[in-house]
């Protein structure tokens, strides 16, 4: 492959999806989310590729074409997704990086071959990445390819996005390989995070675990700066503004409520996974109709929970767990044609999912960890009508920018998450509007165009080279 784009995200996945046509053939779809939709025009205006795996084990795509994108499919060994992605990424990073909510494995096979990925990633982004070209590399999967990219082409100007959190000095601390993924890191000239927490954890780790010296967020290393920054993300605004006016969706609301009776309509909606505090808020959900608050045919919960790292054991033992407790809840206190709880272990189209944002009175996001959350905006971006309250965790990220507007809560305190559920279902219409607007302004202001637009241009201001500024000293 020649040399030749200016601008190369690197993900784990592709940002497509492979569907099958009625006539059996496979056909590739853009896969639905922000990111996606936020990237796609910087790529088409930039003859952008995108380098990542498609999905299919054992698998050797040639590079092709689709929906203006350049795609350069990565291949990957069942063994590989095995110890790479089921593996170090899942159930080492993602665990240790979200407060350790679940044990951590540290497995030195899963480790090795965590390092052999990325460098396969790493290589194609050097092939295909033209002289001086910027390269995006996004989140937790990928943390060795900024330095190994480096030391294969210099030339190149080095973004990072971390999705989610990144820990304190005292968990990261844990990680046997902890050197090496923060040498990984520094090979970026921009180092993204979700919140400035987040980067100046960051920051504080290379100071104690290297000895870097830094100012502020930048961080002296290798003879070069490399920048520790925030850039909260958000959802495509207008992608949910059209969802919303379409008479189907509209009509499919109505349909979903009238279907639910007269109850009020609580909402969940998450990834199946052990960081989004599902069974918190079903017990306290439960717990209502057990101390009277609420009546059976009062209120119900919709429960949406879309299928995870199905292979990964702590999601099947959750999977169990929440299957468990919702039969209880609903053997206990559910009619017969009437559960109190109706969960969906299933993923629907953005259509569906925005028909229930806008049936939901209620939508309940308690994550015990989450960088950001986007279903919270979503609901937000959705709810024009000002109508809808929204329970939200203290410890998502989004938490920062809604927490005027949103009913806070601490999903480890099954008491105030009882309180807070009942504080929302009381709010009065006009309550709603005033804290809807107040969220709304945020959301509609940092849409995820914002979000990219505001990385690149930090990525590609040009930076004084380390060299003539005066000697930084070392703080903290
Ligand atoms: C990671 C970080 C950070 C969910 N069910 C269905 C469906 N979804 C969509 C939602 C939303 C997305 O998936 C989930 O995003 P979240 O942000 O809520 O959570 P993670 O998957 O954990 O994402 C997170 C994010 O990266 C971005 O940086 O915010 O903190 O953990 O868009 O709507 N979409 C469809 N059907 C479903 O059933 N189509």
């Amino acid at each position: 492959m020649s040399r030749g784009s200016e601008f190369v995200v690197v993900a784990n996945r592709l940002p497509v999806d492979r569907t099958v046509g009625a006539d059996g053939t496979p056909h590739w779809r853009r896969s639905p989310g922000g990111l996606v939709s936020a990237i796609a025009p910087v790529m088409r205006s930039r003859k952008g590729t995108w380098i990542g795996w498609a999905g299919a084990p054992d698998e050797e795509l040639e590079p092709f074409e689709e929906d203006g994108m350049s795609l350069h499919p990565i291949a990957q060994s069942a063994r590989e997704v095995e110890l790479y992605y089921e593996g170090f990424s899942n159930a080492t990073l993602w665990p240790l990086y979200h407060d350790v909510v679940a044990p951590p494995v540290y497995d030195r096979a899963m480790w090795d071959v965590y390092v052999r990925v990325n460098r396969r990633f790493a290589e194609a982004a050097a092939k295909v990445a033209a002289d001086g070209a910027i390269v995006w590399v996004q989140d937790y999967q990928l943390q060795l390819v900024p330095r190994m990219l480096r030391e294969l082409r210099p030339d190149l100007r080095i973004g990072f996005f971390l999705h989610i959190p990144f820990p304190p000095l005292e968990l990261f601390w844990q990680l046997p390989w902890r050197r090496q993924i923060l040498e990984g890191l520094l090979g970026a000239d921009l180092v993204g995070f979700q919140l400035p927490g987040a980067a100046a954890n960051f920051v504080r780790l290379c100071r104690r675990l290297l000895d870097a010296r830094y100012v502020k967020q930048d961080v002296f290393w290798d003879d070069r700066v490399v920048r520790a920054r925030a850039f909260p993300i958000s959802v495509d605004v207008g992608e949910l503004d059209d969802l919303v006016e379409r008479p189907e969706v509209r009509e499919r609301a109505e349909e979903i409520r009238s279907d639910l009776g007269d109850a009020t309509v609580l909402l969940g909606v998450d990834r199946l996974d052990y960081t989004k505090g599902i069974t918190q808020r079903l017990q306290a959900f439960g717990e209502l109709f057990e101390d009277g608050h609420l009546k059976p045919g009062q209120a119900v919960f919709v429960q949406i929970a879309t299928p995870s790292r199905e292979r990964v054991e702590q999601y099947q033992l959750l999977r169990e767990e929440i299957e468990q407790q919702v039969g209880r809840i609903n053997g206990e206190y559910g009619e017969l044609g009437f559960p109190v709880i109706h969960y969906m272990h299933t993923s629907y189209d953005r259509p569906e999912l925005t028909a229930l944002y806008l049936a939901a009175d209620v939508m309940v996001v308690t994550p015990l960890r989450d960088g950001m959350n986007l279903v919270a905006k979503e609901y937000v971006a959705c709810r024009k009508d000002l109508r809808g309250a929204l329970v939200l965790s203290e410890f998502t990220g989004a938490a920062a920018e809604l927490k005027r507007g949103a009913f806070q809560v601490n999903p480890y305190d099954i008491d105030g998450l009882k309180d807070t559920l009942l504080a929302a279902l009381a709010a009065e219409p006009a309550e709603q509007a005033r804290r809807m607007r107040m969220m709304r302004r945020r959301v509609i202001e940092n849409d995820v165009d914002r979000w990219a637009r505001a990385f690149l241009s930090e990525l590609e201001r040009p930076e004084r080279s380390v060299l003539a500024r005066p000697a930084p000293a070392v703080e903290g």
